[in-house]
C-alpha cells in the first residue's frame, strides 16, 4: 500500500529536526551552516616543555581519528617507540566515547582520564592526547595534534627531525605554508563536507577543499617529490591521514567526491610514496577506519551498515586501479 504523502512529509520534517539535534551535539555549526571545529584543550606552553624532563610520557590515539594518526606516524617514521609509549583507545560507538585497552592511572576510558587530569568536564575528552606520569602525577600535556608536532618532532628519537633546525628558510616556509592550508582547507576541509548542514556550506566546504587539492598537484608535479623539496617533512605528515582515508570514507561518507583521487596523478603517486617509508603501512587500518566511521557516526550514517573496500594495497600501487587513466 502507498504511504501517504503528507505521512512522508511529516517523517521527513520530524527526521530532519532530529537529525539537526544530533549533529549539534556532534559537530557545531555555525549561523550559516558550516561545520565548527572546538579548539582543542591543552595547547599553550608546549614550546617550553623538554621532552628528556617528562616522567612516562605517552601517547593516546584511536586508528581511526587523522589528527592522531598524524603523531603516530611522526612517532614511527622517528623511530619513537623507545621514549614515548603509545596507547590505542578504542571506541564504543553505543556510548560515543574512547576506551582504554587497560586501565591508565586508575582510569578506564579517556574521559576519566581527562577529568582525573584536570580536564574541562564540559569538553569532549579527544585523542590525540600527550601526557605524563606513570607512577600517579598525572599531567595532560596537550591534544592538539597541529601543536604537538613540533614538540614531537624534536623528541628523543633513533631517526633524525623532520624539520631540523638547519634545514633551509626556503623549504621551512614552504612546509609551514602547506601545513596552515591544508589544515584549513583539506584536514579539517573533509569535515567541513561531510558535517555541512545545507547545501550552500557543502560547496564552500568542497570548493575550497578542491581548489586547495588541485593547487598541490600542480605544486606537487612541478617541485616534488614531497611538498617541501626532497624530504618529507611535517607538511607531508599533515596530508597523509587524511588522503590514505579518502575512498575509505570521505570519499563516501563525507562527499568528497568532486573528482576521485586517481584524477589527481602527482598526489596519487604521492600517496603511494609516503605510504612505503618505514613505519608507515603499520600505523594504516582502513578496517577500523571504515567500521568507526560509517559505525559510530550516527547521524550522517543511521543504519550503520559498513561497506566494504576497496581495498588498500591498489590505492597505494604507484598507477591507479585497472580501468582508469590518470587524465582528470
Ligand atoms: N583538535 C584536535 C581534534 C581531535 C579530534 O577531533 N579527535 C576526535 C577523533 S578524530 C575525537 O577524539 N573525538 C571524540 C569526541 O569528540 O568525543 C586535534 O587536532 O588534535
Amino acid at each position: 500500500m502507498p504511504v501517504p504523502a503528507p505521512l512522508v512529509a511529516t517523517a521527513r520534517h520530524l527526521w530532519h529536526c532530529q537529525w539537526q539535534r544530533l549533529m549539534d551535539g556532534l559537530a557545531a555549526a555555525g549561523p550559516e551552516g558550516d561545520f565548527r571545529r572546538q579548539p582543542a584543550q591543552f595547547s599553550d606552553g608546549l614550546a617550553a616543555i623538554d621532552p628528556q624532563a617528562l616522567v612516562e610520557p605517552r601517547l593516546v590515539v584511536g586508528r581511526s581519528c587523522p589528527w592522531a594518526h598524524r603523531l603516530w606516524l611522526l612517532r614511527s617514521l622517528r623511530g619513537m617507540e623507545a621514549s614515548l609509549a603509545l596507547t590505542v583507545a578504542e571506541p564504543d560507538p553505543i556510548g560515543g566515547r574512547w576506551v582504554l585497552p587497560e586501565p591508565l592511572q586508575g582510569c578506564r576510558t579517556l574521559a576519566q582520564l581527562y577529568r582525573q587530569g584536570g580536564g574541562d568536564r564540559r569538553r569532549r575528552a579527544t585523542v590525540p592526547l600527550l601526557l605524563s606520569g606513570g607512577g600517579g602525577d598525572l599531567r595532560l600535556i596537550g591534544n592538539d595534534s597541529a601543536a604537538l608536532l613540533p614538540l614531537l618532532d624534536r623528541w628523543p628519537a633513533a631517526r633524525p627531525p623532520l624539520e631540523p633546525p638547519q634545514r633551509p628558510a626556503a623549504e621551512r616556509e614552504l612546509s609551514s605554508h602547506w601545513a596552515q592550508r591544508l589544515q584549513d582547507h583539506v584536514n579539517d576541509g573533509v569535515y567541513r563536507c561531510g558535517f555541512a548542514r545545507n547545501q550552500a556550506a557543502y560547496t564552500r566546504a568542497a570548493t575550497a577543499l578542491f581548489t586547495t587539492l588541485e593547487a598541490l598537484e600542480q605544486h606537487l608535479a612541478a617541485a616534488g617529490p614531497w611538498i617541501a623539496g626532497d624530504h618529507p617533512s611535517l607538511a607531508d605528515v599533515r596530508l597523509f591521514p587524511t588522503l590514505i582515508r579518502w575512498e575509505a570514507v570521505y570519499a563516501p561518507l563525507f562527499g568528497c567526491s568532486r573528482r576521485p583521487l586517481w584524477s589527481f596523478p602527482a598526489l596519487w603517486q604521492w600517496r603511494a610514496r609516503f605510504h612505503a617509508l618505514p613505519g608507515v603501512a603499520g600505523t594504516c587500518w582502513p578496517v577500523a577506519w571504515r567500521r568507526d566511521y560509517f559505525g559510530a557516526l550516527f547521524p550522517l550514517h543511521p543504519s550503520g551498515l559498513v561497506p566494504e573496500g576497496p581495498d588498500l594495497a591498489r590505492l597505494v600501487a604507484a598507477q591507479p586501479p585497472d580501468g582508469t587513466t590518470m587524465a582528470p
